[in-house]
């Protein structure tokens, strides 16, 4: 009999296909009426997950079986119960690396629409503002040539790290939980404690993974660390920024600018944050182009098929039984 897949959010549609021919596949759809519910029923008898921005762990999978994987379609996996899922035996693959750049070239598209007050600016010249030469009230920060402070200098972190060395002869300082001295050696990396990161860098860019170190790590005394001149930018998780904190730093001029691509409740519907100017407010698409989605989902799919042919995934998560 065909294994069952269940895929739970939209997924590339050649991958789709690609499952549809190989195993028995029941699709969630939010169209239906409650997710979790539809996860709970169909994951009874599933042998796969597949799908990425949905919190799963025992309220939606506790009759799940005979689940072997569940597929992230995603590098970070902070929606998933992994205590949970070491007991179940359930293996978590996620899909590094092929969104590395993808990521980094958005990360950096927030900096320099941050600071230049790209988004914004488009907006004013739309309504009709624009009837004499652009003054200080439309000017911005420069780029180039200033400092970059990262925080968490992984895959992303490095390839933000890089375009900002090589293409904007930035100065680079960076936190992370412990030093990365090759990374930093061939980008003249300072390695720096986070208060002092904060206190010196131009634009401050976050790329840490959601944990319980990290969890809320950006807050009102962090804000007022930094420069008034300074842009902010956090592609990592929302909940490792005070929301709140943010919007009274962004409100009184603390810090210039921010750009954000994650928040602490996804879709991000009214806000505070909505009401500023010099915030930019995308939907979480750090690595959504075309062809990263593609890949992600690919190495995703590719991740399934071995986990179902009892073999171990490429990307697994879970240590305790890989
Ligand atoms: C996407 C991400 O939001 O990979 C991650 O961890 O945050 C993003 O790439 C997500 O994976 C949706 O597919």
């Amino acid at each position: 009999m065909n294994q069952k897949v269940v895929v739970f959010s939209q997924i590339h549609e050649k991958i789709l296909a690609k499952l549809k021919s190989n195993y028995h596949v029941v699709v969630i759809d939010p169209k239906l009426g409650d997710v979790n519910a539809q996860i709970l029923k169909e994951s009874e008898d599933a042998d796969a997950l597949i799908g990425a921005g949905r919190v799963l762990g025992a309220h939606n999978l506790k009759n799940a079986k005979q689940l072997k994987i569940i597929s992230s379609v995603s590098v970070g996996y902070d929606n998933y119960d992994l205590d949970f899922l070491n007991q179940q035996k359930i293996w978590l693959s996620n899909t590094p690396h092929v969104l590395t750049e993808t990521t980094a070239d958005l990360a950096f598209a927030l900096m320099m629409g941050a600071a230049r007050q790209i988004a914004h600016l488009d907006q004013w010249t739309k309504a009709g503002h624009w009837k004499r030469t652009a003054g200080p009230a439309q000017f911005g920060q420069d780029i180039f040539g200033k400092t970059l402070g990262i925080v968490g200098l992984g895959h992303i972190g490095a390839a933000i790290a890089r375009r900002g060395f090589y293409g904007f002869n930035m100065d680079i300082l960076y936190h992370n939980r412990r030093e990365k001295i090759e990374v930093a050696e061939a980008l003249n990396a300072e390695y720096c404690e986070l208060n002092d990161l904060l206190q010196r860098a131009d634009f401050v860019v976050v790329t840490v993974d959601l944990n319980a170190d990290s969890k809320a790590l950006f807050g009102a005394k962090e804000f007022a660390l930094m420069q008034p001149h300074a842009v902010f930018v956090n592609i990592a998780r929302g909940a490792v920024v005070d929301e709140a904190a943010l919007v009274d730093a962004l409100r009184n001029k603390q810090i210039f600018a921010a750009g954000l691509d994650v928040y602490e409740k996804e879709p991000l519907q009214s806000t505070a944050l909505f009401e500023l100017d010099n915030v930019i407010t995308l939907p979480h698409v750090g690595s959504a182009t075309l062809e990263t989605r593609y890949k992600m989902a690919n190495l995703a799919y590719q991740n399934l098929k071995l986990a179902l042919n009892k073999q171990k995934p490429r990307y697994i998560v879970n240590p305790t039984f890989s």
